[in-house]
C-alpha cells in the first residue's frame, strides 16, 4: 500500500524541475518521469504508484542486510539522541567510532590495524591517493608517486578517484591526472582470444609488471584494483591473476591495493572479497556494505607496516574531513557489522545461498541460446550475452541489448543492472531460497523477452 501523500507525477515534475540525475541523459528523463520508490522491507521496494520490484542489485549494490532493518534504525536514532555529532580532528574522538574499530578489527586478518573513515568510497578512494603518496613521502621516496589502475575500473566520482579508474568517458572533464596511469582489465570472456583463461590470466597481470618497468619503479606508488570488476561489467579475473599481481607489487615495491567498496562485507561469502581470490592487499577501501547503506559511510584500512610508518615516522597528517567517523554513521555500522556476523549472514551466502543462487542460474542460463557466460560467487553474478558461445562471439549491438533486458526488467518487477553486453545481479546477502527463486525466474523472463523483442533468435 502506498504510503505517498503526492501524486506521483507531481513529485515527477518538481524531480525535473530541479534535480539533475547520475549517468543518465536528463532531457530523455525528463520527458519520460523519474521513477519514484518510496519504501523498502527485505529484498522488495515499492515506488508511489504501489508498484513492487525486486531489488536485485541492494540498491547500488550496499544494502547488504536488505531493506526494512528496525536495529540499525533505532541504533541512529539512539546515538542521534546521545551524541549526534562530535568529530576526530586533533585529539577528540568518542566511544561509536572507536568501538566499530574494535568490532572492523576483530573481523579482519591481523595485519590490517588502521582505519581512516570517510562518507564515501570516493573519498575514501581519494584518501588512499594521498595516503600512500604520504608513505613513500615520509621514506624518502617522495617520487614514488604514480597511482596505477585498469581501464575500466570504478573507484568514484570525484577528480582523484576518477583518474584512478578508467572509465574514459569520465576522463573528460579534466579527470585525466598527471600521475596515473592504466593497465587493461582481465577480461578473458572479450579479450583472451585464443588464450585459455589461466593464461589470459597471466598475460593480463603481466601488463602490471610491463607498465612499472616502463614508468621506473621507483615512481610507482601503488597498483589499485577492484578485486572483482563491479560496475566495469562484474568481471572476475582468471584464477592464475591476482597470485601473479601480488608477485609483481612485492618485486618492485609497489603498494598493492583493493577497492572493496561493493566486494566488502560479505558479497562473496567471505567477509572480503581479496580473501575469496587470495590474495594480501596493504589497504582495502570500504563504504557500501560497510552500513549496508543505511547512512553514508567508507574508509580506508591500512596495514600494520603502513600504519606504523605513518604514525611513528610521520608526524602531522595534513587530512581530514568534517564527518569522518560520524558518531550516528559509526552507530549504524556497528549494528550492521553484528548482524551480518551474529546471524550468520556472510558464512550463509558461503554454504547455503551463493551455492543456491548460482545453482539455479546454471540451470536457468547454461544452455541459454543468447547467453554465453555465467560469472560470480556467493551473492554477485554476470550474464554474459553472447551470439555464439562456442567462439564467444558477443553480439554487436550488446549495450542496446542490455538496456534493453535492464528496462524490461522494470516491467516485470525486477532491478538488475546493464554494463555493457552483461546483466548484473547482487541481491541482499538476507536473500532467502524463495526471493533468489523469484530473482532467477523474473531474469530469465526478462532475458527471454529481450531475446524474442529485439528478435536475437
Ligand atoms: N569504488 C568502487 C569499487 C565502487 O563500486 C566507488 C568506489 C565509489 O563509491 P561512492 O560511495 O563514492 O559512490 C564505487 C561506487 C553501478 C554503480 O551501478 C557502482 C558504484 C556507484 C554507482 C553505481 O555499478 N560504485
Amino acid at each position: 500500500m502506498s504510503k505517498t501523500t503526492r501524486a506521483t507525477a507531481e513529485y515527477q515534475q518538481l524531480d525535473a524541475a530541479h534535480h539533475i540525475h547520475a549517468f543518465l541523459d536528463q532531457k530523455a528523463l525528463n520527458a519520460q518521469g523519474a521513477l519514484v520508490i518510496e519504501r523498502g522491507e527485505r529484498l522488495h521496494l515499492w515506488d508511489t504508484d504501489g508498484k513492487r520490484y525486486l531489488d536485485g542489485m541492494s540498491g547500488l549494490w550496499c544494502t547488504n542486510l536488505g531493506y526494512g532493518r528496525k536495529d540499525l534504525a533505532e541504533a541512529a536514532a539512539r546515538q542521534l539522541h546521545e551524541l549526534p555529532y562530535y568529530n576526530l580532528f586533533f585529539h577528540t574522538t568518542h566511544p561509536r567510532v572507536i568501538e566499530l574499530s574494535e568490532l572492523l578489527f576483530s573481523l579482519l586478518p591481523s595485519h590490517y590495524s588502521h582505519a581512516i573513515y570517510t562518507n564515501s568510497g570516493s573519498e575514501a578512494n581519494e584518501v588512499l591517493i594521498r595516503t600512500v603518496r604520504r608513505y613513500w613521502q615520509i621514506q624518502g621516496k617522495p617520487e614514488k608517486s604514480v597511482m596505477i589502475g585498469r581501464w575500466n575500473g570504478y573507484h568514484g566520482s570525484t577528480l582523484g578517484s576518477t583518474a584512478l579508474g578508467g572509465m574514459g568517458f569520465m576522463h573528460e572533464m579534466g579527470g585525466m591526472l598527471p600521475g596515473f596511469a592504466h593497465i587493461g582489465e582481465p577480461y578473458w570472456y572479450a579479450q583472451g582470444g585464443e588464450l585459455s583463461e589461466e593464461a589470459f590470466g597471466l598475460k593480463a597481470a603481466a601488463e602490471l609488471e610491463a607498465k612499472i618497468l616502463e614508468l621506473g619503479a621507483d615512481q610507482v606508488a601503488a597498483f589499485v584494483a577492484e578485486p572483482f570488476q563491479g560496475a566495469g561489467g562484474m568481471i572476475f579475473p582468471p584464477a592464475s591473476y591476482w597470485a601473479q599481481i601480488q608477485r609483481i607489487c612485492r618485486q618492485y615495491d609497489v603498494l598493492l591495493c583493493a577497492d572493496e567498496v561493493i566486494g566488502g562485507f560479505g558479497r562473496t561469502g567471505e567477509w572480503f572479497a581479496h580473501q575469496h581470490f587470495g590474495f594480501e592487499p596493504d589497504t582495502l577501501s570500504i563504504a557500501k556494505g560497510l552500513t549496508s547503506g543505511y547512512i553514508p559511510m567508507g574508509g580506508l584500512i591500512l596495514s600494520r607496516k603502513m600504519a606504523e610508518v605513518l604514525v611513528d615516522q610521520g608526524g602531522v597528517f595534513a587530512h581530514g574531513l568534517t564527518y569522518s567517523g560520524h558518531p550516528v554513521a559509526a552507530a549504524v555500522a556497528i549494528a550492521n557489522i553484528l548482524a551480518l556476523r551474529d546471524e550468520g549472514v556472510v558464512s550463509q551466502v558461503k554454504t547455503d545461498t551463493g551455492p543456491y543462487f548460482h545453482q539455479l542460474l546454471r540451470e536457468a542460463f547454461a544452455d541459454h541460446p543468447v547467453i554465453g557466460d555465467i560469472q560470480g560467487t556467493g551473492l554477485v553474478a554476470a550474464l554474459q550475452f553472447a551470439q555464439d558461445k562456442s567462439t564467444r562471439q558477443r553480439f554487436a549491438q550488446e549495450n542496446e541489448i542490455a538496456w534493453h533486458c535492464r528496462t524490461v526488467g522494470f516491467e516485470e518487477g525486477l532491478i538488475i543492472r546493464s554494463t555493457l553486453g552483461r546483466m548484473i545481479m547482487a541481491p541482499a546477502l538476507v536473500a532467502n531460497h524463495a526471493e533468489l527463486d523469484e530473482l532467477v525466474e523474473k531474469t530469465l523472463r526478462s532475458v527471454n523477452r529481450t531475446a524474442r523483442e529485439l528478435n536475437l533468435l
